[in-house]
């Protein structure tokens, strides 16, 4: 859970928070070109290639006619076991998720359930989540359709989906900016 007292506010300049965000979903959906994309940076820094990477980026929230400053720091967990947080460091204090498939490979949402079962064990099922299909730019191999998506929303639970394509940037920031939205409703700025 988030803990607004662990959330560091700097009054004169607008409120300065970080959040914790992971990104997660079978392999290829484009996670790491995605965070690639929105930070406009190739450079990652590497914590233990068994472990991940992180990037950060700083946005700016209008919440309630109020500006939020919010740094976004984003967790890329490479070569992951399938549904598999499997270290600590990578879901410890997380303030949002990010749930991806692939919208040209419908077996990519297959396991979404498994993906989000994953989350709740590892004690983040409090953690707002936003999915995301990714490849949108692929429109001619899509096979991911309306009906597959009203029904996986309806199967997962969830209510917030972007479509993105993390190649040409459509949608990029929009999914940034909806998790840190979540995370800020969840903590009741
Ligand atoms: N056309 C298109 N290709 C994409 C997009 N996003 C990623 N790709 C390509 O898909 C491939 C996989 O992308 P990655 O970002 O490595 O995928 P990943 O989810 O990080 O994969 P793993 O780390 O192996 O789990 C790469 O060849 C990317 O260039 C997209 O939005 N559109
Ligand atoms: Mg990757």
């Amino acid at each position: 859970m988030v803990d607004r007292k662990d959330l560091d506010k700097d009054k004169g300049n607008g409120y300065e928070m970080i959040y914790k965000l992971i990104i997660i979903g079978e392999k290829s959906v484009g996670k790491t070109t995605l965070i690639q994309q929105f930070v406009q940076s190739p450079n990652q820094t590497a914590i233990s290639k068994f472990i991940g990477f992180c990037q950060t980026k700083q946005i700016q929230l209008d919440i309630n006619e109020q500006q939020f400053r919010i740094k976004l720091v984003i967790w890329d967990l490479p070569d992951s076991d399938q549904f598999s947080l499997s270290h600590q460091m990578y879901y410890n204090g997380v303030h949002g998720i990010l749930l991806g498939f692939d919208l040209t490979q419908l077996q990519t949402c297959f396991n979404l359930k498994e993906w989000i079962a994953e989350t709740h064990r590892c004690g983040l099922a409090e953690v707002p989540i936003v999915l995301f299909g990714n490849k949108s730019d692929l429109m001619e191999d899509r096979k991911v359709h309306q009906e597959h998506l009203d029904y996986m929303k309806l199967e997962l639970g969830i209510v917030d989906f972007v479509e993105t394509s993390a190649l040409t940037g459509d949608n990029v920031a929009s999914l940034f900016d909806l998790i840190a939205r979540r995370i800020s409703e969840k903590i009741d700025l």
